[in-house]
């Protein structure tokens, strides 16, 4: 028998084991068995829930490396909102150095304010430090549609009659950007393939017709620096940024401490008086205290006051690192998956994120 694929997930339909990707009861498997969906991305779709199945890295570069065997056009997606964490380097090679166009999503984020052109400049200068050679680098909304048919219009040239991967790491937003292609430029009504907050919704690649070649989107590459790989579901609801981010400046003495609820934390341990500029999801609390005050705040606070974790949640280890920063120009103190503070001056700052997850300093973005 041929074997039939889930269109939400692509995972291989089985109806054996509930635990593995796939299932779906006997019952309701019909003679046609056209569009059928797993269990699991049936729960996403309907009530939002997910059913904790990852696939491994050593899975998903097996699954990409396959693609260096064909023709094919490579489309990498990025997150705007985490260049760097979401970058493969390792993309061009596995795919046998077909061509490839890398795109930055999720720009509706971003304050309104931010220059396209500057943007395009630090992600080109990012990519290029990552030893990366794409033909094109585009900036895009998949929600918002912003770019989408610019994009499409280049991808459509640039594909000229190969086969289209979508790659990247989890979350960045591949799905999502086939399914609007797809409603915009095949008349799709529908989101054909699932898509959530949840990081490892796609399992295997799901490969769709698109004008005489094939769509294919494929599963993401976990990142286990993001802050956001550690959270409950519902901490990560509240982590994930939905709309245009405001973000909130706070000045600060030296000996001073900003808490992101009990997720991260930013000690001013020397320098002059500056600002803060804090981009991240609105509902992460910031807490301003004292230095001397903010071990015990930690102690006393940390799920009450500082939220996210929330009650019910998992421990969250914090874990610190010192970065001495010594250039005039500003920069970006990125806690990973969570969003960044962009600061200025000759100053020293100790960041506390969860353990086993490790805070950089950047040239600022904005
Ligand atoms: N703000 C914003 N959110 C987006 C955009 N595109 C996707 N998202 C959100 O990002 C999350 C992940 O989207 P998916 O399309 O499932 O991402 P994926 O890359 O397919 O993820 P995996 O299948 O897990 O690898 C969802 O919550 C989307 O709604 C965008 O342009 N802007
Ligand atoms: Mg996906």
């Amino acid at each position: 028998m041929e074997e039939l694929h889930c269109i939400g997930c692509g995972s291989v339909i089985q109806t054996t084991d509930t635990s593995l990707p796939g299932y779906v009861p006997k019952s309701k498997l019909t003679e046609e068995n056209e569009d059928i969906i797993c269990r699991r991305c049936f729960r996403l779709k309907n009530y939002n829930e997910v059913t904790p199945l990852k696939i491994t890295s050593d899975d998903y570069f097996n699954i990409i490396s396959e693609i260096g065997y064909k023709k094919a056009l490579i489309v990498m997606i990025i997150d705007i909102f985490d260049i760097e964490g979401s970058l493969i380097p390792q993309i061009p090679k596995l795919t046998n150095y077909n061509d490839l166009i890398i795109i930055a999503n999720k720009t509706d984020l971003l304050p309104k304010s931010v220059k396209e052109p500057k943007l395009l400049h630090h992600l080109r200068k990012i990519i290029a430090d990552n030893e990366i050679k794409p033909l094109d680098v585009y900036l895009m909304s998949a929600v918002k549609y912003k770019n989408i048919d610019l994009i499409i219009d280049k991808i459509v040239k640039r594909a000229a009659g190969k086969d289209i991967y979508i790659v990247g790491a989890t979350n960045v937003g591949k799905s999502t950007f086939i399914n609007t292609l797809l409603k915009s430029y095949a008349d799709s009504k529908k989101d054909v393939i699932t898509v959530s907050f949840f990081a490892g919704t796609t399992l295997n690649l799901i490969k769709i017709p698109f004008g005489d070649d094939f769509i294919i989107d494929t599963p993401g590459l976990i990142n286990d620096n993001q802050i956001t790989h550690y959270l409950s579901q519902k901490a990560l609801k509240v982590v994930t940024p939905k709309k245009e981010i405001k973000p909130k400046v706070f000045q600060l003495d030296s000996n001073q401490t900003l808490f992101f609820g009990g997720l991260a934390r930013i000690d001013f341990v020397k320098g002059d008086r500056t600002s803060f500029v804090c981009y991240h999801s609105e509902f992460i609390k910031v807490h301003r205290t004292k230095l001397e005050k903010a071990d015990e705040l930690y102690k006393n606070q940390v799920k009450k006051l500082l939220t996210p974790p929330f009650e019910n949640d998992e421990d969250f280890p914090l874990k610190s690192h010192t970065f001495n920063i010594r250039t005039q120009n500003k920069q970006d103190v990125v806690l990973p998956g969570l969003g960044f503070v962009t600061v200025s001056g000759n100053i020293t700052l100790k960041v506390y994120t969860r353990s086993n997850t490790t805070p950089y300093i950047r040239e600022a973005l904005i």
